[in-house]
């Protein structure tokens, strides 16, 4: 089996154009086993190479699950991944990945559906669509009409993730639940000695800073644009760095205090952080403000050479206690309906399953025309070189 879990990229001059990196670096060809012909057990077709190679987000599955599915089926998988949709949208738009299942963002989804990248999923091979909770399918749909080319893997919000000593040391009255923290300059300020991080996700940073500004985070409106392009050139001098997968590691290690982060990311550090015993308590807010959500969508590529593969693989993701034990581990709320074996840590926790009043508060990023998406890549690539 290969899992790759490398999140990581170095000198990415070109993945600057869509402000993203990829911490895959291999294709997923590298069978060599004999191709017998296809079933499971239990009848489920699958295809005659015993492969199904797999592209999902860094840091989001517990790595049993993919070494478990291997030993029931006989089917190996060759796991890769990324951080940023651009990159994979990069990737799909130029064809012949060999990926089989691939977990795009629902609004990136969307206009690679149009753009015709995903095959229909055979809802037959896919019997745990009866697992799926009806009102995210039906959120869902709004990227994906009919669900007929993906299902959720799992929901997400975006928000700070703190240091909770270091930032209550530099300012004791830090709005740790508010888009100030990192949009008020003169409170990001308090923090730049400390270390600070944003996602390398444009389009959803943007809708959060309008969020902040009160204006429509689902505006595509250059004068808007041009507004959030200038409180994020204000805050340019405190921000450390810009990455969606280092900063998991750096807020538990105490190398940065503060990070514009994905909710089961921050409490993954959390986590890592505590079993390190160095006294570093990390957390999470939705801001009160209103956060912007997501959906990560798992779906196969029109190309994909192992389709039957793909769906078995899908299929095992929505095991009841297949997504329990992933959300129990990554931290994120899955797209099933809870299940008894999903921890009360994590059913519970409002910063992974948000209670109806904040949900209401959650603005869906929304899908980006082309003409937008140009201008939005001009503005990261300035705020991202401060020029
Ligand atoms: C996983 C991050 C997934 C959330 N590390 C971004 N879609």
């Amino acid at each position: 089996m290969s899992i790759a879990l490398r999140s990581f990229c170095i000198g990415a001059a070109l993945a600057a154009l869509f402000a993203g990196c990829s911490g895959s670096s291999k294709s997923p060809t590298d069978d060599t086993e004999t191709p017998t012909a296809g079933a499971t057990a239990s009848g489920a077709p699958t295809d005659s190479e015993k492969v199904v190679n797999v592209y999902n987000w860094s840091d989001y599955i517990e790595p049993a699950v993919i070494a478990d599915f291997q030993k029931e089926y006989g089917i190996k998988v060759n796991y890769d991944v990324f951080d940023s949709n651009e990159v994979l949208e990069t990737k799909l738009l130029t064809g012949h990945t060999n990926y089989d299942v691939v977990a795009p963002s629902g609004p990136f989804l969307a206009r690679q559906i149009q753009a015709g990248v995903y095959q229909k999923l055979d809802k037959a091979l896919l019997p745990n669509l009866r697992n799926l909770d009806p009102q995210i399918a039906r959120n869902e749909a709004q990227y994906d009409p009919g669900n007929a080319y993906s299902v959720t893997y799992m929901w997400i919000t975006s928000g700070p993730g703190y240091d909770t000593a270091k930032i209550k040391q530099r300012m004791p009255d830090a709005p740790v639940d508010s888009w100030r923290m990192f949009y008020d300059p003169t409170v990001i300020a308090k923090f730049a000695d400390c270390g600070v991080s944003l996602l390398d996700a444009p389009s959803e940073v943007i809708a959060t800073v309008m969020v902040f500004l009160g204006k429509d985070p689902n505006s595509d409106s250059p004068t808007d644009l041009q507004a959030a392009e200038k409180v994020l050139m204000a805050i340019r001098p405190y921000v450390r760095y810009v990455h969606s997968s280092r900063y998991i590691d750096d807020l538990a290690n105490g190398e940065i205090c503060l990070a514009l982060g994905w909710s089961g990311d921050v409490k993954q550090a959390h986590d890592r952080a505590r079993d390190a015993g160095k006294g570093i308590d990390v957390a999470y807010n939705i801001p009160r403000e209103g956060g912007v959500s997501n959906f990560d969508t798992l779906a196969i590529p029109a190309d994909a050479p192992h389709p039957k593969n793909g769906h078995l693989f899908i299929d095992y993701l929505l095991r009841p206690e297949v997504a329990a034990r992933n959300s129990n581990f990554i931290k994120y709320a899955n797209g099933d309906l809870p299940s008894a074996q999903l921890s009360d840590a994590v059913k519970n926790d409002p910063g992974i399953y948000p209670p109806p009043q904040v949900q209401a508060k959650l603005h869906p990023e929304p899908t980006r025309s082309p003409e937008y998406t140009r201008l939005l890549t001009r503005t990261w690539t300035r705020f991202k070189t401060g020029k």
